[in-house]
């Protein structure tokens, strides 16, 4: 039988009187994963009036006690990290070896964060007059709402929830719904770590269900979005009706650049992994290469005999190189972008959906190349999918063109053995994050993640960089002067 899965509200599973369920299924072969609560307004609210009841405790609990809960909770996903890797492969789809990953990315940051228990950090500068003491400290937000995308159905919760738990702030998590039982698991390791009630709290169901409530609730000051443009826009537009903090980690349209003095197999293997990675479904993943004329015939002609041996098959294989895509919806959104591709570029490798046998059963499309000129729609939008563009560039300054002229900025890469190119692509590429002969995909969690234009809005996640995004800066002056000072219109005394 599958498995059902209440809501987390104050502290327990919850199953709201005449509760509706969805399922999710895995993509591999649409077997069920999990039942979940179809949530609706009513329990959005019920999950916000927990949050605010356990805010004041939450607030007043040192943070390196919060940072103990967090360790608890790595150590539980340590312990648990073979199983959740198999449930995020079998749930979204992606080759098991990355479904480890995505569990080991959730518990490197936990960990991490559970460190910025001890530092949180504000800055103490010199005041302009005598005797007095200028700082600030680092205190929570209060209620954060946290929405997360399918892609990395653990490691992304994890980045939000932790962050919030560390800073002080108290949780409304509600993930992408194909995705849930990831999500429910990741809430279930902070429930056995001892997470106290209404300090996080998790609710499923559809965004236009609940979303009008956890954007709009007064209570909530805060929401931690990643996901698609469109949807994040309608995320920021609702959130800054209510001058809520709105943090938006969007899409993006990664290339790699390839110099003529590149290390090609070193290229090779880096492209095959970042555009074809999660079956090309990162935020980071390469969707655009762009190769120096001097070695495009040569780099293209690798790249495809390497795809023509390409396996793809069932994630849980170890040998398998890329696993389905992780939804119906999204398979069909990728073969509506290859059937665009076919007529406004040259179809080089791929191109279809994988049919017969065990393909049958569920979405797989084969690693699609296409070659293109900049400025055709797959050059340019996000498809999330297996489909690479290969442009070509005449030399440094057109590949660094064609590369920023796209509306997203999130990773970016390139390969050359030219210690000054390398230093030159760091500043001109317009993007949050740079590679230099790595590829678009890798980030670790000690740094920061996010990018420029319309990946999102100037925030960044991970890193210490993420303690910005749930606390609020108070400045503080302290006057032990025991006089009445004036700044800007006394002097101190020389
Ligand atoms: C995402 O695709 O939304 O750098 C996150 C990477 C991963 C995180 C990607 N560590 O590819």
């Amino acid at each position: 039988m599958t498995q059902e899965y209440g809501l987390f509200i104050d502290g327990k599973w919850v199953v709201p009187e005449g509760a509706k369920r969805f399922e999710t299924v895995s993509p591999i072969d649409r077997s069920p994963v999990g039942s979940f609560v179809a949530g609706t307004a009513k329990d959005a609210r019920a999950a916000i009036d927990a949050a605010e009841r356990a805010f004041p405790k939450w607030k007043e609990t040192p943070a390196p006690k919060r940072g103990d809960l967090l360790l608890r909770a790595a150590e539980i996903l340590k312990a648990r990290k073979s199983e959740l890797g198999r449930i995020v492969t079998l749930e979204m789809g992606k080759v098991i070896g990355e479904g480890l990953g995505d569990v080991q990315e959730s518990i490197d940051f936990v960990e991490y964060m559970a460190g910025e228990g001890r530092r949180l950090a504000g800055e103490t500068v010199p005041s302009e007059l005598r005797s007095k003491f200028c700082l600030t400290v680092r205190q929570p937000k209060g209620v954060v709402v946290c929405i997360t995308p399918w892609n990395f159905p653990t490691a992304i919760p994890n980045w939000k929830i932790a962050a919030g738990l560390i800073c002080g702030d108290t949780i409304v998590f509600k993930p992408a719904s194909n995705t849930a039982r990831c999500a429910a698991e990741v809430v279930r390791a902070y429930e056995a770590a001892g997470v106290p009630p209404g300090v996080l709290n998790f609710v499923t169901g559809s965004g236009s269900a609940l979303g009008p409530t956890l954007l709009t609730d007064k209570r909530v000051r805060a929401i931690s979005f990643t996901g698609g443009v469109d949807t994040g826009r309608e995320v920021y537009e609702e959130g800054a009706k209510g001058l809520k903090m709105v943090h938006l980690e969007l899409g993006g349209k990664n290339p790699m650049i390839v110099m003529e003095d590149a290390d090609l197999p070193l290229a090779l293997d880096g492209v095959l992994f970042a555009a074809f990675g999660t079956s090309g479904q990162r935020c980071t993943a390469t969707s655009r290469l762009i190769v120096h004329e001097k070695v495009y015939d040569q780099f293209l002609g690798m790249l495809v005999d390497r795809l023509k041996k390409f396996p793809v098959g069932d994630p849980l294989d170890p040998k398998t190189g890329m696993g389905p895509v992780a939804s119906a919806d999204q398979e069909k959104k990728i073969l509506e972008y290859i059937e665009i591709g076919k007529k406004e570029a040259t179809l080089r490798v791929g191109g279809k959906k994988l049919t017969g046998g065990a393909y049958d059963r569920g979405f797989f499309i084969e690693p699609t190349i296409f070659e293109t000129k900049h400025g055709t729609r797959i050059s340019k939008e996000e498809i999330f999918g297996p489909v690479l563009s290969v442009l070509k560039a005449k030399d440094y300054s057109e590949a660094v063109r064609i590369a920023n002229d796209v509306d997203y900025g999130l990773s970016s890469s390139i390969y050359t053995r030219d210690v000054n190119r390398a230093f030159h692509a760091i500043d001109d590429l317009e993007a949050g994050i740079t590679y230099v002969n790595a590829p678009t995909i890798g980030a670790e969690v000690q740094l920061p993640f996010g990018g420029v234009k319309s990946t999102g809005n100037g925030g960044r996640e991970a890193g210490s960089a993420a303690i910005e995004e749930f606390t609020e800066i108070k400045t503080v002056f302290v006057d032990f002067s025991a006089k009445l000072q004036k700044a800007q219109i006394e002097a101190a005394d020389p």
